[in-house]
Formats: structure tokens, C-alpha cells, sequence
């Protein structure tokens, strides 16, 4: 999770968000470049004599005005694409969960493990542990293997909701009457947060998603519980 007054990104747990985290430093980078340029000109403008009020055009400079700025949009164009077909990828999963939004709770379904259903509610204040993460923890966790890719099936039963978990790059909208299916391989084992990312009514805060990501062969073991 995030520590507090955290300015950048979660550090990435897959290997989307490994991409999604390089592009945005990328990008990141070119706007950085572009504001300090624009700043300059302007300080300068503003600080010195350098202006010339003969010059009425200068095609040369317009047309390098002109074509710069479109070849730094294809540069961050390009890449944005790419990472962007690379998370519609289904890429073959071992498994598949499926997670139903409700106002204002998660509903889980490992359809594989003999339709094993629980709902994810999040803790109250009065039965955190020392050490919980306030408005975060949930009773049930969803528990979800590493190294092995996985499809989320993402569905809700009465409003928008966004099932989301930032360190693996995952954000997906649950829509009433409609299955959306994204998928991820994490590579760490650990707990992971997440939060509902659609305006979806008065406890839209307080539908926190935690997924528990468990090696392979623990997970293979069978539907473990935790708390
Ligand atoms: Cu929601």
C-alpha cells in the first residue's frame, strides 16, 4: 500500500504495472523537459531586452514549432498503446476468480474450487488489531496465487463500482449486466490494497478490496482461510 504523503506510484507487483510505472516516468520526463523550456522563455522574455518588434514571421522557426511538438505527441502516443493493447491481453489464465460489486461490500467466486462464494466486508473501527490499516482491512480477504496468470471476471449487482488494486496495475469497472474480464500475473507474495474507484453512493469509501497473494502450491492446497 501507499505510505503516507507518498508522492509517486505503488511499487509494481506485476509486470503491467512494471510498464505502466517506466511509461509514466517517460512521460513524466518530457513534461518536465517541456515546463522547464516554457519557463525559461519566459523568464527570459520577461527579464531581458531580447525582442525584436521588426519581425512580423519566421517560417523556419514556426515550421520546427510546428512538427516538434507532434513528433514528442507520437513519442508518448506510441508506447501509450502499446502498454494499453498489453492489458487487454487474456494471455491463456490458470484460473479464474470472479468478483461481484455490491453497495457496499465485495462479493468473491472461485468458480474453479467447487463455487466457493464469500462476500469481503470492510472492518469497523471497534474490531481493527493493532497494526490495522483503518478503513482498509476486510473480514474476508481474497486470497490469489503469484506466478501464475490469473483472469478477474468483474461484474456488480446494483451499481457502478471499480474493482482496483494499484500495485498490480488493475482497474476495472464493475457494470450492472455486464462481465468484464481483465487478468494479471503478480510475481510477490504479500497483501495488497485496494479501493472501490467509482462513485458508487454514501459508503463508496468503505468498500476496501485486499487481496491476499499466496505461492502457488499454498494456493493449490485448497481454499484457505484467513483473517
Ligand atoms: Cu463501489
Amino acid at each position: 500500500m501507499a505510505h503516507p504523503v507518498q508522492l509517486g506510484l505503488q511499487d509494481a507487483t506485476s509486470p503491467i504495472m512494471e510498464e505502466l510505472i517506466a511509461f509514466h516516468d517517460h512521460t513524466f520526463m518530457i513534461v518536465s523537459l517541456i515546463s522547464f523550456l516554457v519557463l525559461y522563455v519566459l523568464s527570459s522574455v520577461l527579464t531581458t531586452k531580447l525582442i525584436s518588434t521588426n519581425i512580423t514571421d519566421a517560417q523556419e522557426m514556426e515550421t520546427i514549432w510546428t512538427i516538434l511538438p507532434a513528433i514528442i505527441l507520437v513519442l508518448i502516443a506510441l508506447p501509450s498503446l502499446r502498454i494499453l493493447y498489453l492489458t487487454d491481453e487474456i494471455n491463456n489464465p490458470s484460473f479464474t476468480i470472479k468478483s461481484i460489486g455490491h453497495q457496499w461490500y465485495w462479493t468473491y467466486e472461485y468458480t474453479d474450487y467447487g463455487g466457493l462464494i464469500f462476500n469481503s466486508y470492510m472492518l469497523p473501527s471497534l474490531f481493527l488489531n493493532p497494526g490495522d490499516l483503518r478503513l482498509l482491512e476486510v473480514d474476508n480477504r481474497v486470497v490469489l496465487p503469484i506466478e501464475a496468470p490469473v483472469r478477474m471476471m468483474i461484474t456488480s449487482q446494483d451499481v457502478l463500482h471499480s474493482w482496483t488494486i494499484p500495485t498490480l496495475g488493475l482497474k476495472t469497472d464493475a457494470i450492472p449486466g455486464r462481465l468484464n474480464q481483465t487478468t494479471f500475473t503478480a510475481m510477490r507474495p504479500g497483501v495488497y490494497y485496494g479501493q472501490c474507484s467509482e462513485i458508487c453512493g454514501a459508503n463508496h469509501s468503505f468498500m476496501p478490496i485486499v487481496a491476499e497473494l499466496i505461492p502457488l502450491k499454498i494456493f493449490e492446497m485448497g481454499p484457505v482461510f484467513t483473517l
